[in-house]
């Protein structure tokens, strides 16, 4: 019997220790629980309003990006935003489902606004993983979705006129020429990058036009997670990528592993950011692996992001990370980040603030 009661004592302790870590929130058992980047209020009750109703995981996912991507979340998710340097929107996304780890995605879609449910088209009636560019847009439109459509709107039209003004500064190309002017461009000298100076330049301007192009108010990624009411878990991601990124560039969007990664024996991930670094680690993969060794969400979490930030100091990026018993936490680097909950515990949407 005191052994008994010592251990409840010491899995009381244990238990309070981990929900106080940071703003660590538990929510053990209490199905179900929608999570994403951002505060991204309307996206999280769309999903919440499926799970309640009693869709999937996966289907909550999709009904909860799917609205970002109406609502233009921050004004670029999905349609009309984050022009490349032709002027046009393309997006990138993906959903998975953590019971089955079967994954669909489409990347640099164009023509289709549907980012997710083109996504989850893939999973549902391919044998495949991926579909990229006007490929992905001719399945999306056979299999039923509305199209082609123009992605652009007067607001990314604008935006590129103006950075067409601008010598189309700031840019992702380096070691190239000409560094401050409109392309086409050109590989730089391999012996005149070797002589120091000139590269060194070139480096800082890539680095100074990466902090630019991902900011505060410049996040257009939702990552969205959802433990449904028995417990099985999906993860989604949408975005239309990089404001003026290279035509034909892809970002972690639809990366599994990088931008989300579920899984119902363990938990789930969901990542936004400088998708160009970040799908070089695959954070998502990282967080939800390091829960199954058995680190708390807290832990994982800001594990991944170190292991970024070691190797890419100016890196700017974020996670939330939640385990199968509802415990959920943020890390981030470079800027501040929110992620958006909703629990059965909660009225509503609560929105959790991560600092760097
Ligand atoms: C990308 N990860 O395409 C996206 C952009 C983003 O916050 O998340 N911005 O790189």
């Amino acid at each position: 019997m005191a052994i008994r009661n010592l251990l409840i004592t010491l899995l009381l302790l244990f238990t309070s220790f981990s929900m106080a870590l940071g703003h660590e929130v538990g929510n053990l058992g209490h199905y179900p629980v929608v999570v994403s980047t951002w505060p991204f209020v309307e996206a999280v009750r769309a999903a919440w309003r499926a799970i309640e109703s009693g869709f999937s995981a996966v289907d909550a996912v999709v009904e909860g990006c799917s609205a970002c991507e109406e609502l233009r979340c921050d004004g670029t998710v999905g349609p009309g935003g984050s022009p490349d340097e032709n002027g046009e929107t393309t997006l990138d996304a993906l959903v998975m489902n953590g019971a089955t780890m079967e994954v669909g995605a489409v990347a640099a879609m164009k023509y289709v606004k549907d980012g997710i449910k083109a996504a989850r088209l893939v999973m549902q009636h391919t044998g495949h993983t991926l579909l990229v560019g006007e490929q992905a847009s001719a399945f999306a439109i056979s299999m039923g979705l509305p199209g082609p459509t123009n992605l652009s709107s007067s607001e990314s039209v604008q935006k590129w006129s103006k950075w067409k003004e601008n010598r189309c500064q700031p840019n992702f190309w380096k070691n190239i020429v000409p560094v401050d002017s409109c392309g086409p461009y050109h590989p730089k000298d391999i012996a005149e990058l070797g002589k120091g100076t000139c590269s060194s330049a070139n480096l800082m301007a890539a680095v100074e036009s990466r902090s630019s192009h991902i900011g505060l108010h410049n996040h257009d990624t939702i990552s969205m997670a959802v433990i449904d009411k028995e417990g099985h878990i999906a993860v989604g991601t949408s975005t239309n990528g990089a404001t003026y990124k290279i035509p034909g560039r892809v970002g972690d969007g639809p990366i599994a592993g990088s931008s989300s990664y579920a899984d119902d024996e363990v938990g789930a991930c969901g990542a936004t950011g400088d998708g160009d670094i970040m799908m070089r680690f695959l954070p998502c993969y990282q967080v939800v692996e390091s829960m199954r060794l058995g680190m708390e969400p807290k832990l994982a979490a800001q594990d991944a992001i170190k292991r970024i930030a070691r190797k890419f100091p100016d890196f700017v990026g974020a996670v939330f990370a939640i385990n199968k018993n509802g415990l959920h936490a943020g890390a981030c680097h470079g800027w501040t980040f929110q992620y958006s909950v909703r629990s059965p515990e909660r009225e509503d949407v609560e929105v959790f603030t991560v600092f760097p």
